[in-house]
């Protein structure tokens, strides 16, 4: 855990805790004055991406019941794709990752997957890897590692593959296309302020610097706001557009920022 807020978040007079840790699942448990708290974070809208919730890394893969599919989800800060098939088919399921991060595979079974990387910029990658499972079989997986977790991921997956067929995250949510972006916050620190002076606390999350390369994902980067609304949070970061840039570097050594 990188950090944390008490404060009395549902207003009911008795403290409650959120966590925030990198690109991993949060918790956000409401206080009963007993000692003992429940857990919402699923309920109140402050999930890293809000088209795929139940995105955030985790240390547990979500439950698979043999269900054919090609399910992509993120666990230990590595990206898994594993592939279930309850018969064999002539169709390949095949597609392409592309990330701005230096990347390793770190396994693959049942799968064909290659990288190409292309240098964007010192220090920064575009990585593009080609994969293919093997339909004959009954599964495969291939689990790579990028090197910064909170760069954004797209996928392309081949059209021949249904997209009911594709589950993204715990929920197994489908996309809505054939292309699709997958993007992790990287939390670093909250702030708790009753912003609009509603009665209800709110929210602000302080999000990392890239290794001082923020100006290359300043459209993903940003600090967030989120506005209380009583029993779920609003992103209103992008309403007051408010963007994170880099302002000063130190002498030419590690290229660290200051925001
Ligand atoms: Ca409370
Ligand atoms: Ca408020």
């Amino acid at each position: 855990m990188l950090d944390n807020g008490i404060v009395d978040i549902n207003a009911d007079g008795f403290l409650d805790i959120y966590t925030v840790n990198h690109t991993a699942l949060s918790s956000l448990l409401l206080g009963n004055g007993q000692g003992t708290f429940r857990d919402i974070y699923e309920y109140w809208g402050l999930h890293h991406q809000e088209e795929f919730p139940g995105l955030e890394d985790s240390l547990v893969e979500p439950e698979i019941k043999n269900e054919s599919g090609l399910y992509i989800f993120w666990k230990e800060r590595q990206i898994h794709i594993k592939f279930v098939s309850s018969k064999k088919s002539a169709q390949s399921v095949s597609g392409q990752i592309t990330l701005h991060s230096p990347v390793k595979i770190k396994s693959n079974f049942n799968c064909e997957a290659s990288i190409e990387s292309n240098l964007l910029s010192p220090g920064i990658k575009k990585t593009h890897i080609r994969f293919e499972f093997d339909t004959e079989q009954s599964k495969g997986r291939l689990v790579i590692q990028p090197d910064m977790a909170a760069a954004p991921v797209s996928f392309h997956i081949e059209s021949q593959t249904p997209l009911p067929y594709i589950r993204i995250g715990r929920y197994q949510l489908n996309p809505s296309s054939h292309h699709f972006v997958l993007r992790l916050k990287d939390r670093h620190g909250t702030a708790w302020s009753d912003w609009n002076r509603d009665g209800l606390i709110d929210l602000a999350i302080s999000n990392g610097g890239f290794r001082g390369k923020t100006h290359q994902f300043s459209l993903y980067n940003n600090n967030e706001i989120f506005v209380n609304l009583g029993k779920k949070f609003n992103q209103v970061s992008d309403l007051i557009q408010m963007k994170k840039t880099p302002r000063r570097f130190f002498l030419n050594k590690f290229p660290k920022c200051l925001y």
